[in-house]
Order: structure tokens, then sequence, then C-alpha cells
């Protein structure tokens, strides 16, 4: 399969991005625990350079634990700041909290000793449906963000000021403007950062079921009662079968099937999962 797609708004997102850079002091990249390395926008590294960077792997309760603490690792053995949450629970916002007040602590001293009170502004940055806005009201103590479970809802930019005086910036979600990495743009409409209406449906789920067998063979078979096979028309016919999605004349409901496997896998309803760990190779194609 062959994804590529880049909406007009995003080019304005993108400047909209660049334009307000300079006017913050550090930079929250939100990344889907589920696919870290996918979620890297590699048009922000230039960018962003310089500036002091917390990467966030959220929504780790639909995420592979192992997986996660590897990636954690990996941030952290080079020197940078990261934190693992689920910023649909309580618990995050202070998790989330204390790593903003670590990345401020270095402008809060100097303005101190001068007796000054300027408050930290950050970027929140992210593919859509990664969790930024969430993110933002579990910390602002209400829902100052719009959220939604599809890529897409936040548009334009809208600041936050938290209790402490913490100013955070919401962005649109961004993505590439070129999709080189098609392996990348697969699982990045796995996870639901990529708008379903352009993607064919039925081809990625088929993906996502050869990725699921290679990735998580038990955990996926028992959920469907299936048996091994790298054929992927397989895979969904006997998915079909154990769910009943038929037509009328016993025909196999395959635009059901797709749905019912991608929703379910976003929903963590098969396992928990992260699709690649540190330093993989995602530049083999995919189709
Ligand atoms: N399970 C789970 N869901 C989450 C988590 N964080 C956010 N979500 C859900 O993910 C969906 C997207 O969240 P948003 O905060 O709107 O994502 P966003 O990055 O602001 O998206 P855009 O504005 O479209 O770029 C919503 O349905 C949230 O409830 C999490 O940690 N775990
Ligand atoms: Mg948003």
């Amino acid at each position: 399969m062959h994804i590529h797609w880049f909406p007009g708004h995003m080019t304005k997102s993108l400047r909209l991005i660049e334009e307000n850079l300079k006017t913050v002091d550090a930079i929250v990249y939100v990344l889907d625990a589920r696919a870290p390395l996918s979620c890297i926008n590699e048009s922000f590294d230039k960018l962003i350079d310089g500036k002091s960077i917390l990467f966030v792997l959220n929504k780790i309760d639909l995420a592979d634990k192992a997986k996660v603490s590897a990636w954690q690792k990996y941030f952290a053995e080079q020197g940078k700041n990261v934190i693992a949450v689920t910023s649909t629970e309580k618990l995050s916002s202070s998790v989330f909290m204390n790593a903003l007040k670590k990345i401020e602590k270095p402008k809060v001293s100097k303005f101190e000793a001068k007796g000054v009170f300027i408050p930290t502004r950050l970027m929140v940055l992210g593919v859509p449906n990664s969790g930024k806005s969430t993110l933002i009201n579990s910390v602002c103590g209400k829902k100052s963000a719009i959220t939604g479970n599809k890529p897409g809802v936040t548009r334009g930019k809208q600041w936050v000021r938290l209790s402490n005086g913490m100013e955070l910036l919401d962005t649109p979600g961004t993505l590439f403007p070129d999709f080189k990495d098609q392996q990348k743009a697969q699982r990045l409409a796995f996870i639901g950062s990529i708008r379903d209406e352009v993607v064919d449906q039925e081809e990625l789920a088929r993906e996502l079921a050869l990725c699921l067998m290679q990735l998580y063979p038990k955990e996926f078979m028992q959920k469907y009662s299936l048996t091994q096979t790298d054929d992927a028309e397989e895979i969904m016919r006997q998915i079909c079968k154990k769910r009943g999605f038929l037509l009328r004349g016993g025909d196999f409901d395959m635009e059901r099937c797709s749905k019912g496997l991608v929703d379910d896998f976003r929903k963590g309803k098969i396992c928990p999962v992260t699709l690649e760990l540190p330093n993989e190779n995602t530049n083999e194609r995919a189709d």
C-alpha cells in the first residue's frame, strides 16, 4: 500500500510552529508510545535544535511496557528529558508537571536571581492524535484545549496558562511533507494519526494483521482464535468467521472486519503493543 497525504492546512500549521518557535523557551514533544520512532518528524530536527526538549511517551496504557522502558532508556542515555504517561489518567499530571518544572528551572533561577518573574513558555508538538491537547488539559485543571478521538482536532494555536504562570502552546498535529518512509506512514495510520478517509482501510487492516502476527503472534492468535499464517487474506477470513462478519449469501464482510480489527487495535483490545524499538530501520518499503 502507498500512503501519500499532506493536507493543505498542514503547511499552515508547520508555518505557525516555525513562527512561534522563537517565542518559546522549550519544547514538549509528544510521541505515541506505540510508535515513538514514527512520530518523530525529521523536518523539525533543525528547527528545534538547541532548544530544551521534553519527550513525552504518551498512551502507555496501550503500549508494551518493556518496549516503553527501552525507549525511556534510549532517550535518557542521550541525556534527553523523557517521561512516559497516560495523559487521560489523573496520576500522570504530576509526572508531567514535575518534568515541566525541571525543564524551566535554569530559566527561573536566572530570573529569580535578578528578582524578576518571566513566565516560561513551552510549545507542545507532535503528530495528530498523539494526545497533545489531553496532556495540556491534564495539568491546567480544566478542559482548556479541545480533544477528540481522531486526527486534526486542534486547528490553529492556543495558549493555555497554568496556575503557576507557565504557558503552554497547543499546536495542530503535524505530519511530514513527504512520506518517503512508507513504514512510518503505515504505523501512523495504524495508531490513528492519519485520517481514515484517505487510507484504504481494508489494505490497512491486512497490513496490521501481518504486523501483529509478526510482533505479537500469541496474543493476536488467541484474541481471534487464529491459526498461524503469513497470508493476510487468510487471517482476515478467519477473523470474519470467528466474529460472524458475513454478508447475506455467506460472503465475508471484509469492510466490517477491517474496521473491527483496526478499532480493536486502537482501543488496546488485542494486547499492549509497541510497534518499534529505538534504532530500528523503518526505511524498508511497506508495499
Ligand atoms: N488510551 C489513551 N488515550 C489517550 C491518551 N491521551 C490521549 N488519548 C486520547 O487520544 C485522542 C486524541 O487526543 P488529543 O489530545 O485530541 O490529541 P492531539 O494530539 O491534541 O490531536 P490533534 O489536535 O488532532 O493533533 C483522544 O480521544 C484522547 O482521549 C492516553 O494516554 N491513553
Ligand atoms: Mg489537539
